[in-house]
């Protein structure tokens, strides 16, 4: 059984390591395959080149799992909300029409426009003997934050002019739950929520945007598959974190940079916790690198931890970074 999973399961701590984003720009082989192709969305669906792509970094630094290449904005794709990717831009949304919303959309459809992604799953399944293959779906607030402002929330984001509502969270709720059932199906045996922008919605609504939506998927999620470990990433919400855990009950947490390890390890129930290293040390000096790896080993020498980052590694990493972390995790864990 794979190191993750049986830090999952059994909260054994064998340090498992792998990252958000870890296929990706920062990788050249990445972009010389990305260049090759017209679009972003071409490399998700052509499960040939996508699991290629999965590969790349896992073999490259030996990790511990693989995540499907895919992006959680196939969801809204897939509902019929085009989506663009734009070069130094990021995703830009068509408009979101009625006929999205609208009951009339079929389960079907769904399933057959993300063949690909789902047989991508297939195909790296047998390449990975002895890692963990993670599946991932955007939580329903954060898709519907892509789908309402059709542009990544980074910059002036007012939540107060967009439409939330529970027509748009319950269709999400529903085919993010599809979705993560179709690659569990398919051979993925772990499930990470990314849930990026919790952040962004007021404390009193928390409650109607994250936390419930969350626990119904994973309420469903469990009835069905119960020993497929679901990790929650709810970005951004600070001591809110605790609630999250209490409330949702998922199987692992995974923390932004944001959150003090120690506070993590003594509020969040026991669970496994996942991440929180700042993206930012790979960019940065080699001592730096070492320092924050030792200083996670330390802390978490008696608690169940899953070496990760606070979020995805960005396109000015460099590889040495990734490796020299890699390295020192792999030498100091049973
Ligand atoms: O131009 C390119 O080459 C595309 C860059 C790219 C890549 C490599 C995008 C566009 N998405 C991805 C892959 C991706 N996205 C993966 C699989 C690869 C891996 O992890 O190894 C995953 C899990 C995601 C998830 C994702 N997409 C999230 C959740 C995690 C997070 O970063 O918070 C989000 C918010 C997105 C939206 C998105 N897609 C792409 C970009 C640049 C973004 C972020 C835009 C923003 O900042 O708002």
């Amino acid at each position: 059984m794979s190191r993750l999973i049986q830090t999952l399961n059994s909260k054994i701590n064998l340090f498992p390591i792998w990252f958000m984003r870890q296929a990706g720009r920062y990788l050249p082989e990445y972009r010389k395959i990305r260049l090759e192709k017209r679009t972003f969305l071409d490399l998700c669906f052509d499960s040939k080149i996508s699991s290629k792509i999965t590969l790349q970094p896992v073999k490259k630094f030996n990790l511990d799992a693989a995540i499907v290449f895919s992006d959680i904005l196939t969801i809204p794709n897939s509902l019929g909300q085009k989506v663009y990717y734009i070069e130094n831009v990021g995703p830009i949304l068509e408009p979101l029409q009625k006929k999205v919303l609208s009951k009339l959309y079929k389960y079907r459809d769904f399933i057959k426009k993300n063949y690909e992604v789902y047989n991508q799953i297939k195909i790296i399944k047998k390449k990975i003997k002895g890692k963990a293959l993670i599946g991932f779906v955007g939580a329903p607030w954060t898709l519907a934050v892509y789908m309402l402002n059709r542009k990544s929330p980074s910059h002036n984001f007012k939540i107060k002019n967009l439409n939330f509502n529970n027509k748009l969270i319950n269709l999400l709720t529903k085919f993010a739950t599809i979705h993560i059932e179709k690659q569990i199906e398919n051979g993925a045996e772990v499930i990470q929520i990314f849930d990026s922008w919790a952040g962004l919605i007021r404390e009193n609504q928390l409650h109607k945007f994250c936390y419930h939506p969350t626990k119904r998927m994973l309420k469903s999620l469990k009835r069905k598959f119960p020993n497929i470990p679901i990790i929650c990433f709810p970005r951004g919400i600070g001591k809110k974190y605790k609630d999250f855990v209490n409330f949702v009950g998922p199987d692992c947490i995974s923390i932004d940079q944001s959150i003090n390890p120690s506070w993590a390890i003594t509020n969040l129930n026991g669970i496994p916790i996942q991440g929180g290293i700042d993206p930012i040390i790979f960019c940065g000096e080699r001592k730096n690198v070492r320092k924050i790896t030792y200083k996670y080993l330390n802390i978490f020498r008696d608690y169940p931890y899953i070496f990760n980052l606070g979020h995805g590694i960005t396109p000015d990493a460099k590889i040495e970074n990734i490796k020299h972390m890699v390295e020192i995790v792999k030498e100091n864990r049973l």
